[in-house]
């Protein structure tokens, strides 16, 4: 067995992970920049800055600062001069907009400064919208309208018009910003930001990132010239730069910054850099019947559909190793952090306390909603609980807003994943993000959805995809060949209490006409 590791990089909301994988796929290093804690100067919370309005960002070089300080640590371990390929990931949709100077910046960077000094004039908007922005309405109605409409778009590019989506983020730049969006020379993902930090030169997107745009065409991972112009105008298309490519393609050999600054090895290739789902899609090496649910920030629920067709609720994407195949999504902007806040509210702000108040189910005709931030689906905003079948203001027992919760975000996933895969039978789940350590949230996923849940080991699953995504670029590989035998198999936590799935199988219908009437 050789000496070589891959690196993989994950820049989600709140942190810069990173995980050292050996050739073996065993995990040598896991490193985390957390924004909150180690960049406090930027003023973020949970990774982000809310202005009001929806308007949602993060400051870009606080991101690059996080790669100093990343790199800085792992020039420290036997690790950086065996790393012979990088790839990562990135929240999606969030954008980063190179001036000029930028751009000249990354091609000549000197390794006797940092990363932040050189690049802290390089972005001609400094604050990146990011995923959790929901401002974009209008430019979404817009896109649709200009093909006929959201299933039309849907069909065109895998999704209809989403706030989040990197097109209606530029177009309403494009709108609001003239001067910033002209100093614009080249526009990244946040996954294709830091690829091209790397290599110090732009870096293309790959194509499960371009259909996070409402701008790549979803059958021929092309961009769409009718929808580029139409959200940034005719010079778009040049901002944009690089068509997208597959995930395994190598750009490049690691600029000579990373060599001399932090010991890298010379050679070390850079791979494109997925979002942080596809990644996870990766790393969970999903078979026919797997479903991935991921309960982070965001909840996301992924699925590997080999033939699909595209629904106004939920996203196609493009697979990231499988270029004729597709990632089915389903994501919820509220996820753990409102599940926090009714722990704080409900249960002391004490996660026993929490889980101790989940052993009691609810009743049939009691149901709660819980869009504590605008809701991506259904488009929903507030909370709305229903005791004995009518509104109410609060539950007479209020602890049973923390089952309440629960059950409606998994009812939810219930309802969209037969919808996305088209009845197809599912045959287990895989659970992961920060809240999958937590078995008694787990159990109540399980009995909602009716199938048992699988834990894999290691929390970071988006940096250890990106790992694996390096090594698949450096060995040009067959993916399902190169995991062979390489991964250890999940482990079962729990099966489902079949009676109880009953139970909320006869509760669906009621659930769907109660959360169509707050969506009014
Ligand atoms: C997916 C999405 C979120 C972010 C979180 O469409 O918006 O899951 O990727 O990092």
């Amino acid at each position: 067995m050789s000496d070589n590791c891959y690196l993989g990089l994950d820049l989600s909301t709140q942190q810069l992970k990173c995980t050292v994988m050996n050739d073996a796929h065993e995990i040598v290093l896991e490193k985390a920049v957390n924004f909150d804690r180690d960049l406090p100067a930027y003023g973020t919370r949970n990774g982000a800055i809310d202005h009001g309005n929806d308007h949602v960002t993060s400051p870009t070089i606080m991101w690059v600062e996080a790669m100093d300080k990343l790199f800085e640590s792992i020039k420290e371990t036997p690790y950086a001069a065996k790393i012979c390929g990088i790839s990562g990931a990135g929240q999606q949709h969030g954008s980063v907009y190179w001036s000029e100077a930028g751009v000249q910046a990354l091609a000549g960077l000197d390794s006797s400064k940092s990363l932040k000094e050189q690049l802290s004039a390089a972005f001609s908007i400094e604050q990146s919208p990011i995923w959790q922005d929901a401002s974009t309405t209008r430019e979404c109605r817009s896109l649709e309208q200009s093909v006929g409409g959201a299933q039309a778009l849907a069909d065109l590019t895998g999704s209809k018009a989403y706030e989040r989506f990197t097109g209606n983020q530029i177009a309403k730049i494009y709108a609001e910003q003239k001067q910033a969006y002209e100093a614009t020379k080249n526009i990244s993902l946040v996954s294709s930001f830091i690829a091209t930090v790397l290599l110090g030169q732009l870096a293309p997107v790959d194509s499960p990132e371009g259909s996070g745009t409402n701008m790549m065409n979803i059958e021929t991972h092309r961009w769409q010239p009718n929808l580029v112009e139409h959200c940034g105008g005719p010079e778009l298309i040049k901002k944009l730069a690089l068509e997208p490519v597959e995930g395994g393609v190598q750009l490049g050999n690691i600029h000579p910054y990373f060599v001399e600054r932090f010991g890298l090895n010379p050679e070390c290739k850079v791979m494109p850099f997925t979002g942080d789902n596809s990644a996870t899609l990766v790393s969970m090496n999903l078979h026919e019947g797997d479903c991935v649910v991921s309960l982070g920030t965001s909840d996301t629920v992924l699925v590997y559909l080999k033939q699909a067709q595209a629904t106004t609720e939920s996203h196609l994407m493009a697979h990231p190793t499988d270029a004729k195949g597709y990632m089915g999504m389903l994501c919820y902007k509220n996820g753990s952090l409102t599940r926090q806040h009714v722990r704080d509210l409900y249960a002391n702000g004490d996660w026993d306390t929490f889980n101790k108040l989940l052993q009691t189910p609810t009743k049939d005709d009691t149901f709660g909603f819980y869009y504590w931030m605008q809701e991506i689906i259904p488009f929903a905003k507030g909370i709305y609980r229903f005791e004995n079948g009518k509104p109410t203001q609060e539950f007479k027992d209020p602890s049973t807003n923390v089952r309440a919760i629960l059950e409606s975000q998994f009812l939810s996933m219930r309802v969209r994943l037969d919808r996305m895969t088209r009845q197809q039978k599912m045959k287990r789940i895989l659970a992961t993000g920060g809240a999958a350590a937590n078995t008694s949230l787990l159990q109540v996923l399980s009995d909602v959805l009716g199938l048992p849940v699988f834990k894999q080991k290691g929390m970071n699953s988006a940096s250890l995809g990106g790992a694996l995504l390096a090594k698949y670029g450096v060995k040009q590989q067959n993916f399902e060949e190169m995991m062979l035998g390489r991964q250890d198999e999940p482990e079962k936590v729990c099966d489902p209490d079949l009676a109880w799935t009953e139970k909320y199988k006869s509760r669906v219908d009621a659930y769907v006409a109660l959360e169509h009437s707050v969506c009014k």
